[in-house]
């Protein structure tokens, strides 16, 4: 997108807009759907600066190699998420995407143009560290270890570094900076309430934005190197997460469609459970 790099960069914070509710969920119209991915489908609504999030039953692993249907998943996953959103928003005013649950599968965001990277926190070898750096998985890493990933599904999401990301212009060391610093904060906040819950935070995904600037309201576009509105995106599930019972170890997520361990709607439902006390 073609921005011009100079004035109205401060001037671009998002204005902010009540947006009604009705009993405590956010009204907007469904319009077209603008992009359907393996998980989740975002539709446009009335609100140019708003998308719905509908979350799919449909999983897949490895690239899209292996495909199948978690039941109930779209709706564990909507609802865990909005959890965790509100959480964040709540307790450390970690700015995120999250508006509202329309429905039970589906969720008002304000609208972002995403950054392609992802940003990986880890405290526990697993996947894809434990095999690269020959950890047994379980291992304390004893500290953090945070990685990007260029998201490119032809290249199979490769993991990348600073350098890597500045020759491919994905994004500025300011951007950077702030979405880094932003996914470690998540980790502190997200790695106790987890506990607090029974659950290890073993690793997770994050994804980030900038705010869409609706056309024609009179506001600049917002910078893409403008740090301060970089905005936490995507979903916070057991299909970004790896979580771990805190007692017996029991893997409850997405680790069981990918291996084929079973009972794979149970682990979503209890992680849902213990979340949001299943309401
Ligand atoms: N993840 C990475 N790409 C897609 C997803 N969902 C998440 C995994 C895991 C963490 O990132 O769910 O929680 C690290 O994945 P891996 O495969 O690199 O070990
Ligand atoms: N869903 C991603 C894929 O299809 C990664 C994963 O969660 O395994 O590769």
């Amino acid at each position: 997108m073609d921005v011009p790099r100079d004035a109205g960069v401060r001037e671009a914070r998002e204005v902010p807009r009540p947006v009604p509710a009705a009993g405590g969920r956010p009204v907007v119209e469904k319009g077209p759907r603008l992009y359907e991915g393996k998980a989740k489908i975002v539709y446009a609504t009335d609100s140019e600066s708003l998308v719905i999030q509908e979350f799919k039953d449909d999983a897949t692993a490895f690239d899209g190699k292996k495909k199948g249907t978690i039941e109930g998943k779209g709706y564990y996953n909507a609802q865990i998420s909005a959890a965790c959103f509100e959480y964040l928003q709540r307790a450390a005013a970690i700015p995120t995407h999250y508006v509202g649950l329309r429905s039970d599968r589906e969720m008002v965001c304000k609208r972002l143009r995403m950054l392609p990277v992802e940003v990986v926190v880890r405290n526990v070898a697993a996947g894809s560290l434990a095999r690269r750096l020959g950890l047994e998985e379980g291992t304390d890493l004893g500290t953090v270890v945070l990685e990007t990933y260029y998201k490119n599904d032809d290249l199979g999401d490769p993991l990348i570094n600073r350098f890597h990301i500045r020759a491919l212009g994905l994004a500025s060391d300011e951007v950077m900076d702030r979405a880094e610093d932003l996914a470690l904060s998540v980790n502190q906040i997200l790695a106790p309430f987890f506990r607090d819950r029974g659950l290890l935070l073993v690793d997770f995904k994050l994804e980030f934005g900038h705010p869409w600037r609706p056309a024609g309201d009179g506001a600049a576009p917002v910078h893409p190197d403008d740090a301060g509105a970089v905005v936490l995106g995507d979903e916070i599930s057991p299909d970004t997460c790896r979580f771990w019972d805190l007692n017996t170890r029991e893997r409850l997520d997405k680790d069981r469609f990918r291996r084929d361990l079973g009972n794979v709607e149970e682990a979503y439902r209890e992680v849902w459970r213990r979340v949001t006390g299943g309401r």
